[in-house]
């Protein structure tokens, strides 16, 4: 006998706290985890103040990189309320696993400028100390800190330690082994972590249509790990969405899912020409959506904000991206050469084969570049002259 499996549970509504927008649906529930900031008007106040903040510091380092002060940006511009909702959730037993996409988070987590920016720059390989302000240094390698999360997860779960794990990562992260491993290994042992998956449409130039064939908030459930679809657009939405899911995390019930539904108005980086691969149309639809201004149209119509409110969060917006530029002129200069150390603890002949070619290649292009990267060890294989 065989047993036929279609049910997929049906695509899931996106749900949203404030204004219903095309494609979500009004949850009341989402906003009774709300009660105590939406009678806080300072609290809804600064939720819009961070949401300002991110979209400044987004926009210089987006100028820092076009001035090649930069290595290279990841803007995140059109999702700040997933980072500013996410990040204001999330408490000191939250352990965030952050992607590139996240960077900014660490800001939300104290973290100072001059240690977000080295990585960027090329001037460090990593900023600060994760343990210091519950927060790793950004993955680049996609979904690869799903395991990462849930590893922490199950360990603090032994350790009989209150901490939980939050991995954020996005819709094309939902394609690799890793994170699928991480989401069954979570799921089997119970683990405290939150997967927290950024829906923003696209893997650089991939559309989420070819990444998956259901919704990756319905992909959990077949790992046995409940979730939710959260207006990704909507600050009070995410909000309410990661309390959700760390409460039920703390109590007991093993991990949970999150879906924010987002776009990323910004190219993929500083390397990418979105225009490509989406019409303009597409854009401008989802720029109307704007979460900054979305969220000061919410306090606007309930009364919550003035005049004198936005000139004060305009010029802590403008003093964080100011700390930015500033911080950023101060870095030490990219060590070129850094690339090929720490690798292996002893010279390896690979390393010291690539490191040559670059040698090379930066010779070839002469004046300062030509010496930036000293040859190195001996390959062997030199012609002798
Ligand atoms: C394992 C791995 N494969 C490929 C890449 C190259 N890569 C960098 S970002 C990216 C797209 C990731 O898309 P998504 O997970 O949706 O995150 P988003 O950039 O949209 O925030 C890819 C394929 C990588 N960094 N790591
Ligand atoms: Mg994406």
């Amino acid at each position: 006998m065989t047993t036929e499996c279609t049910d997929l549970s049906g695509p899931l509504p996106t749900s949203s706290v404030m204004a219903p927008e095309a494609g979500s649906t009004a949850a009341p529930a989402l906003k009774d985890r709300l009660r105590d900031i939406l009678d806080d008007h300072e609290a809804l106040l600064g939720l819009y103040r961070d949401l300002a903040v991110l979209r400044r510091i987004d926009e210089q380092c987006l100028a820092l990189a076009r001035q090649g002060a930069l290595a290279l940006w990841a803007p995140i511009v059109g999702q700040e309320a997933v980072l500013v909702g996410a990040a204001r959730a999330a408490d000191r037993h939250d352990h965030l696993f952050i992607s590139y996409r996240e960077s900014l988070m660490a800001h939300l987590r104290g973290v100072p400028p001059e240690q977000v920016l080295p990585m960027w720059r090329g001037s460090a390989l990593g900023g600060w100390d994760p343990a210091e302000y519950g927060i790793t240094n950004p993955a680049i390698i996609v979904g690869a800190h799903g395991l990462h999360a849930t590893g922490y997860a199950m360990a603090a779960a032994l350790d009989g330690s209150q901490d939980r794990a939050i991995a954020f990562f996005g819709d094309g992260a939902t394609s690799q082994g890793d994170l699928n491993e991480a989401l069954n290994f979570a799921a089997t042992t119970t683990a405290p972590v939150v997967f927290f998956c950024t829906n923003n449409q696209f893997a650089i130039s991939v559309p989420i249509a070819q990444q998956t064939a259901v919704q990756p908030a319905q992909r959990a459930h077949g790992f046995g790990i409940p979730s939710l679809r959260v207006d990704g657009n909507d600050v009070l939405a995410v909000l309410a969405a990661t309390r959700t899911a760390t409460a039920h995390v703390q109590a007991g019930g093993g991990p949970y899912f999150v879906e924010a539904v987002t776009y990323r108005l910004g190219p993929h980086t500083t390397n990418d020409d979105p225009t490509r691969y989406r019409s303009a149309a597409e854009l401008e639809a989802w720029r109307a959506r704007d979460p900054v201004e979305r969220m000061r149209g919410f306090l606007a119509d309930s009364g919550l904000i003035t005049e004198s409110d936005a000139d004060v969060v305009r010029s802590a917006a403008d003093d964080a991206a100011q700390r930015y530029r500033t911080a950023c002129a101060e870095l030490p200069e990219p060590d070129a050469a850094g690339i090929f150390e720490h690798v292996y603890a002893a010279p390896h002949p690979l390393i010291v084969e690539e490191r040559h070619a670059y040698a090379d290649y930066l010779a070839s292009l002469g004046g300062a570049a030509a010496t930036a990267v000293p040859a190195g060890p001996s390959t062997g294989k030199e012609v002798p002259r």
